[in-house]
């Protein structure tokens, strides 16, 4: 429901700014519409030509988590971060940068169930996906 209030919102960015939609929301809108189904707490992403390998993540809500980011990006540092994008894009994790290629284990405190969003922080722009709790 976050999500969708979004998008609607965004939509009347072109308007205003006077350029086109596809300038202003392709990544971020793609982002939005993935989904995927939690399964466990152990979860893994890497990270490839400054791209994230998936476009989901999901873990349960209320319990601890972690993260296996495996950073294949030669001399390219990223991290995942988690915000929920919704509710002023409050950050609920942020893992350490890490220089390619290296592998860490993130371990996240438990998240109460929601939508998010994970995102390299570095790379904002380029490295995002939806991070679902539930
Ligand atoms: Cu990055």
């Amino acid at each position: 429901m976050g999500i969708r209030r979004r998008v609607v919102a965004a939509t009347f960015l072109p308007v205003v700014a006077g350029l086109s939609w596809p300038m202003i929301g392709s990544p971020a809108a793609l982002a939005q519409q993935a989904t995927c189904t939690a399964n466990g707490t152990a979860l893994t992403i890497g990270a490839d030509d400054k791209k994230f390998d998936k476009d989901c993540l999901a873990a349960p809500a209320e319990q601890a988590f972690t993260i296996e980011f495996d950073n294949r990006d030669l001399a390219r540092g990223h991290n995942v971060a988690i915000y929920d994008t919704a509710n002023g894009n409050k950050n609920l994790f942020k893992g350490d940068v890490i220089r390619g290629p290296s592998k860490t284990t993130y371990s996240v405190p438990a998240q109460a169930a929601g939508t998010y969003e994970f995102v390299c922080d570095p790379h904002a722009e380029d490295m995002r996906g939806t991070f679902i709790v539930g």
